[in-house]
């Protein structure tokens, strides 16, 4: 007998992604996740959504928590998803994603999530204290991914290692389960310049949501005065900008801030320092801060307008958990069936 790759998955290509309910949105989030979901609504089956599973990771008011999903919808819409493309719901209304999510952590090992750097930087010198949920968060997510059999996930870069978790959590429960094909093993799409966007204070940190610092970022909801003057504020160098990226290796915050305007303009970084090249922040950053507002303004206004409606929020949030649930019972239906449960 001789060794056979295993049956690739040969079902419909969908795209999954999502966001959590646990704090403003920011330019990162924008950059290298928002932006790629309107684009690929166009192209692919795309469902996206409210990660408010996920958020509870971490500790979540009760009392703020559906406000805070229907603020991501809100960002979600601001942004260009549409609803009548996209499927947009909230994770905890598909309770398929956390009954998967159970029959993975059966599947992954523990030397596995022992690897996930994310952890080890979320739960700091305490890891102890940390919840199992931010322990189990990639099993959780390699759920959310395969419960619509996604094959596609328009991520940042700082996903990529939970991508990677995902896909071995698809190959050893199609082995183990003898179902090759079953499930895809999905790619991450983390191309482009908005893949890693970083603090404005701290060129080597991400820029976050749990950032303390305010000025580290900019929310979707900041105004346009606010806009200018966290870029006005950024922490730079006082060299003129150079010609090639190659030469901004040692300076992260102007390599950031190059980086921000090439994703804004939709042009490359080399474009970026072909029209800049030799010039100081002086005159860079304003040039950068109109970009900004001309550009994230506009979504801080459309989401305070939807989200004067919450109701009609709600409304699409409904119909998207409809639409999501139509996919993810008969994948649950099928896994209850490989895995031998009693209840079929
Ligand atoms: N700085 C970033 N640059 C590019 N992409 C980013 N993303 C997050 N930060 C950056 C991408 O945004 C999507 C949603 O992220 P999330 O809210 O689900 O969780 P996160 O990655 O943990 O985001 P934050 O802002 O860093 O939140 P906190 O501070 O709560 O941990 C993902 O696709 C992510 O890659």
């Amino acid at each position: 007998m001789t060794d056979q790759a295993p049956a690739p998955y040969a079902g419909p290509q969908r795209v999954l992604s999502g966001v959590q309910p646990s704090g403003d949105l920011h330019l990162g989030n924008y950059l290298g996740a928002l932006v790629k979901f309107a684009r690929l609504q166009h192209e692919i089956p795309t469902f996206i959504f409210v990660a408010d599973l996920h958020a509870i990771t971490v500790w979540q008011d009760p009392k703020l928590l559906k406000t805070q999903v229907r603020e991501i919808a809100a960002a979600y819409l601001a942004t260009g998803l549409d609803p009548k493309v996209a499927t947009i719901f909230p994770q905890s209304a598909v309770p398929e994603h956390a009954e998967l999510a159970w029959v993975f952590n059966c599947v992954a090992r523990l030397g596995w999530l022992d690897r996930m750097t994310q952890f080890k930087e979320k739960s700091g010198k305490h890891k102890e204290r940390a919840s199992v949920g931010l322990y189990t968060y990639p099993v959780l997510q390699a759920a959310d991914i395969l419960v619509y059999k996604a094959t596609q996930v328009p991520v940042g870069e700082d996903q990529k290692q939970h991508l990677e978790l995902t896909r071995d959590i698809a190959g050893k429960f199609n082995h183990d389960y003898e179902a090759p094909g079953f499930f895809p093993l999905p790619e991450p799409l983390t191309q482009g310049p908005g893949a890693r966007i970083m603090s404005l204070r701290d060129g080597t940190a991400k820029m976050s949501k749990s950032d303390p610092s305010d000025n580290s970022r900019i929310n979707l909801t900041d105004d346009a005065d606010a806009i200018a003057q966290k870029i006005r504020k950024a922490k730079t160098d006082p060299e003129p900008l150079p010609e090639t990226m190659e030469a901004l290796s040692e300076r992260p915050e102007a390599r950031n801030l190059v980086g921000i305007y090439a994703a804004l303009a939709g042009r490359t970084e080399a474009e970026v320092l072909a029209e800049f090249a030799g010039q100081g922040f002086g005159a860079f950053k304003p040039k950068l801060a109109d970009l900004a507002v001309s550009v994230m303004g506009p979504i801080g206004g459309e989401m305070r307008r939807l989200l004067s409606d919450p109701a009609e929020i709600d409304r699409i949030l409904a119909d998207g958990a409809a639409r999501a649930r139509e996919v993810a019972t008969p994948t649950m239906a099928e896994v209850r069936r490989l895995v031998g449960f009693w209840a079929g």
